[in-house]
């Protein structure tokens, strides 16, 4: 059968299992992507596997996210990333450099390759014909120490794309397109391979921008085919070399298809507070916005910030609108001063921002009470800006442009009929190049010590699973319960990513203020969910929090992919109902008992029995989970698994003690004689 380039490159990697749907598979992993917020976790998790070189052909770490340094903490924590990285294999991409998908696309991403990233993002890079998948810090760690990255065989969805897109429709409607067909759960274990002619009508930013928000479906990844555009993007990155030409075989197979008549789009906007609530922008014209922000991870690129730049020259953004602008790294930024771009942003009365995550994840220009803030961003989570009873708009960076001209939402086509022409692009793609550093020969690289500073802590312990679980559930809550709300965005709570006891008393502060101190009061306990819980970002905080609270297991209605396996790799059992109106049954304070849980696991049963001790009712719960996942949560955790040597693809990391997990306010690891 015709092959698409998902499942050749997906076979090109593989170590163990076999490609069908479902079925678990190990690949060989070429790259590895950390940024700071998830990176000292992962650094830490790390250290406490092995000690050593990194054992993958190419890591990056980047410093994009916790850059407010409002204190000691985040710079704490770069200088820690910084020697790590020095001493154990790693680039380090300063701050400023640019966020790091970026920066990612701009100097490492190459076709064919298979990159694990500490982001949800990750998956930007399969603009360039990679695959390109999010994972949480401890399973970065374990990509770092040159394990295969394991996964249930996602399937395949082919997006057809056809023609062009017309004036004013941008691949961010594209991507929302999809997102208004399948929501925010519509993509879940599975990869989207674009193809068809219209493919070669975007440039690789462009399909940055799908690749970018593919996440927000739920999906593992999406990948293009790389060809001459491509081919055209390394030219000018100066890495053409590295181009190889690949795509599907024609008539390739697919699991799922889906076509999209690209002509046929019109301008789309996601309204607040989820990514999959989308509507064509005229719906909503007219709505009077107070903020507008171009950039983050999606839609910081060149050709994005300039056409913003070609609608506002010489205009003046309206005394009632704040606007902010990020490039999207030191290589935008550079390219919009030398082609004018910048004069006319900053004439316009824009504020232009460090190219780094910023207001994306919460880190300032939070909106005014009330006001709607209308952003080209990927993710409008409820409080997500800062702001708790936000109303966060996603759109096009036309959408935001003609928007933030008006002062109120606008449809750009009511901008005429033709797109301004852009400055052409006056680039130097090389030029800061020396901005990220190899790491130093490794004789260089064994002299260099660790620097920790007093908030870097060591992660909850993970301890094998007994043989029976109780406690009371701590809380109940509904669908598409984000990330954020277990570990919240913005500078005050992401400080704390490096200091896992201090950052748990955040754990659902929006939704349950009490939250932390009923779990600590009650000892842990249980949570109960609905549908696609822990959809969003990959960070592992998410499990790491309520861990460290003594959360033993979950009960949804189903999970976010990234989310489940960071519950795993933290040894929280993800249970699923079997009859989803037991999610009714299960009321907060409700006393369970798990018995023989180990057992259950241990034999491979499908369910496992959940007794409510007061009611002396009964649950089952679905514990379909793999081999491999069964082994890790019996562990107790995948840092505990692969230190029992039990990985059944794990490589000999050479050593395997732990890092001290003693005071936080010592650096056991700059001890330069330390045995380790
Ligand atoms: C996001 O966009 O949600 C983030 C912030 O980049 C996260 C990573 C994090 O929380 O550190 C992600 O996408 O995984």
């Amino acid at each position: 059968m015709p092959e698409n380039l998902t499942t050749r490159i997906l076979r090109e990697h593989l170590t163990g299992g076999s490609l069908q749907p479902g079925a678990e598979i190990a690949l060989r992993v070429d790259q590895v992507l950390l940024q700071d917020a998830t990176g000292t976790m992962c650094a830490l998790q790390y250290l406490e596997m092995g000690d050593g070189p990194v054992k993958v052909g190419t890591a990056v770490q980047y410093v994009d996210h916790n850059t407010v340094q409002l204190d000691f903490k985040n710079p704490d924590d770069h200088r820690f990333l910084q020697t790590f990285c020095a001493k154990h294999g790693v680039h380090f991409s300063r701050p400023g450099n640019g966020i790091c998908h970026y920066v990612h696309l701009e100097r490492f991403a190459r076709p064919g390759e298979i990159l694990i990233g500490a982001d949800s993002h990750t998956t930007t890079s399969g603009a360039v014909g990679m695959v390109a998948i999010g994972a949480g810090g401890l399973e970065a760690a374990v990509a770092l120490a040159g394990i295969p990255f394991e996964l249930g065989t996602p399937a395949v969805v082919g997006v057809e794309l056809r023609g062009r897109l017309p004036p004013w429709v941008q691949a961010k409607d594209v991507i929302l397109e999809l997102l208004r067909r399948r929501g925010v759960r519509g993509g879940i274990g599975r990869i989207f391979e674009f193809h068809g002619e219209g493919v070669g009508t975007l440039s690789v930013t462009q399909r940055a921008t799908i690749c970018n928000m593919i996440a927000e479906v739920g999906a593992t990844t999406g990948v293009f085919p790389s060809d001459e555009r491509t081919r055209e993007w390394l030219r000018e990155q100066g890495r053409e070399d590295q181009w190889h030409p690949l795509s599907a075989e024609a008539g390739a197979h697919f699991d799922e298809e889906e076509v999209i008549a690209l002509a046929s789009l019109e301008p789309l906007i996601a309204k607040p507070s989820s990514p999959g609530n989308v509507v064509p922008v005229r719906e909503v014209a007219g709505t009077d916005a107070a903020q507008v922000c171009v950039g983050s991870s999606v839609n910081s690129g060149y050709e994005d910030l300039a056409l913003v730049a070609a609608v506002l020259r010489h205009r003046r953004l309206p005394t009632s609108l704040s606007m902010t602008v990020t490039p999207g790294s030191r290589q935008i930024l550079d390219t919009l001063v030398r082609s004018g771009v910048y004069g006319d942003l900053v004439a316009s009365g824009a504020r232009m921002l460090e190219p780094v995550c910023g207001p994306c994840v919460g880190m300032g220009q939070a909106p005014a009470t009330g006001a709607v803030s209308v952003r080209t961003f990927n993710r409008n989570f409820p409080g997500r800006s800062g702001t708790m009873d936000d109303r966060v708009y996603l759109c096009s960076p036309a959408t935001a442009a003609a928007t933030a001209l008006r002062g109120v939402i606008t449809d750009p086509r009511e901008l005429g009929d033709a797109e301004p022409a852009l400055a052409p692009a006056v680039s130097n793609p090389r030029a800061f190049d020396d901005q990220i550093v190899p790491p130093p020969p490794q004789e260089a690289a064994r002299r260099v010590e660790l620097v920790r500073g007093p908030n870097i802590q060591p992660p909850p312990p993970q301890a094998p699973l007994p043989e029976e679980l109780s406690g009371r559930v701590l809380i109940v809550v509904g669908d598409d319960v984000s990330t954020g709300d277990l570990s919240p965005d913005g500078a005050e709570v992401m400080a704390f990513r490096s200091n896992v006891a201090a950052m748990s008393r955040f754990v659902f502060r929006r939704l349950d203020p009490a939250f932390a101190d009923r779990a600590g009061s009650m000892g842990g306990g249980f949570i109960v969910a609905g549908n696609n819980y822990g959809q969003g970002s990959s960070r592992e905080h998410a499990a790491l929090a309520p861990k460290q609270l003594g959360v033993l297991a979950v009960f949804a209605k189903s999970f976010a992919r990234i989310h489940r396996r960071n519950l795993i790799a933290q040894g929280i059992l993800p249970f699923t109902f079997l009859d989803p109106g037991d999610h009714q049954t299960l009321a907060a304070g409700e006393k369970l008992q798990l018995p023989q849980v180990r057992n259950c696991l241990q034999q491979g049963d499908p369910t496992c029995r959940v007794v409510l001790i007061d009611r002396r009712l009964e649950v089952q719960v679905d514990a379909s989970f793999t081999p491999r996942e069964r082994e890790i949560l019996i562990s107790g955790g995948l840092l505990a698994q692969v230190r029992a040597g039990g990985n059944p693809f794990s490589v000999n990391l050479g050593h395997s003690a732990a890092v001290d997990q003693g005071s936080p306010f010592t650096s056991p690891l700059a001890e330069p004689d330390r045995p380790r």
